[in-house]
């Protein structure tokens, strides 16, 4: 196998062996696919064959990362428990598994100084090929009852019951034109379920129902979605009833 495929299979395969067990995915892309559907304002400052890959949470890490994690570590300070989870599980790998390595590590939750997002995560899981973005522009002839539409990744596997936690770029290692772009599976081809998906998804999040507009292998538990229906002000005081 030529070098440079050789190069990402050892990161992920790294990756994949410390983080898979702890309930999350990995997707290799290349800076160039992120960066050709963006404006110039929101690229990332790299060259296009640099290796990125972008780290999924599916149902299971909140059983098998986040509820070992606060009986180990417990809650610091003010900032968000499955934040402060996700970080330790992916810091420690990047740190043991890539040590002398630049790897710019960006979170979902992260702003720059001017307000952006530090990454685009619904972008990056769908030019990496792990979950398909639909978008409102998809969807043509159509009115909408609110003026904003955000888009929405569904999972091949998960459907809506996962999340886009981190996008880590390998700053020196490039790779060269073997690697292929994945197209990510597109699990809502008709024009009525993509209209339902982003209708879901926009007006009544809350009810969970655009999570399950594919069968899920795998859903988040009554605890977990407990968990994520408590205003995020009142999850400590959760946290704590649980012991
Ligand atoms: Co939110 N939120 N959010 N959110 N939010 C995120 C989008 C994310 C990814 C967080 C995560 O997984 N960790 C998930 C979505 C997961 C998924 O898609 N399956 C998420 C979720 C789940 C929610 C909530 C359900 C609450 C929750 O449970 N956390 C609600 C649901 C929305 C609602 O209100 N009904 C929610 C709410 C919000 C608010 C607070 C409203 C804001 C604003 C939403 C928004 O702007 N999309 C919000 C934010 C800010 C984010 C956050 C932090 C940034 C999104 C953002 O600002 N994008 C992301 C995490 C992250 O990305 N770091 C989570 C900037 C805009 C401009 O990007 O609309 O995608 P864009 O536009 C770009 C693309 O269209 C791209 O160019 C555009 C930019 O120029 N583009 C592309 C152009 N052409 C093409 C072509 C292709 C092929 C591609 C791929 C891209």
């Amino acid at each position: 196998m030529a070098a440079p495929c050789a190069n990402v299979e050892s990161v992920t395969g790294l990756l994949k062996e410390r983080l898979l067990k702890c309930g999350f995915e990995v997707y290799p892309l290349k800076i160039g696919w992120y960066n050709s559907v963006l404006p110039s304002s929101l690229h990332l400052p790299y060259p296009d064959d640099t290796l990125a890959v972008v780290v999924l949470s599916t149902p299971c890490m909140f059983e098998q990362a986040f509820l070992p994690f606060l009986e180990k570590k417990g809650c610091q300070g003010l900032s968000d428990p499955i934040d402060q989870c996700v970080r330790h599980h992916i810091s420690s790998a990047v740190s043991e598994c890539f040590s002398g390595q630049k790897v710019d590590v960006r979170y979902d939750y992260e702003l720059l100084p001017s307000r952006k997002p530090k990454f685009l995560a619904q972008t990056a899981a769908h030019v990496s090929g792990a979950a398909y973005y639909y978008q409102k522009s998809y969807v043509t002839d159509h009115s909408w009852p609110k003026n904003k539409i955000f888009g929405v990744c569904v999972h091949p596997n998960y459907g809506g019951w996962f999340a886009i936690r981190a996008l880590l770029v390998f700053e020196d290692v490039t790779v060269g034109s073997e690697m292929l772009q994945p197209a990510p599976p597109d699990c809502v081809p008709t024009r009525e379920g993509r209209i339902q998906l982003l209708e879901a998804f926009n007006l009544h999040w809350q009810d969970y129902s655009y999570r399950d507009i594919i069968r899920a292998a795998e859903t988040y538990s009554q605890k977990q979605r407990d968990y994520f229906s408590t205003l995020p002000a009142q999850r400590f005081a959760l946290l704590r009833t649980w012991g």
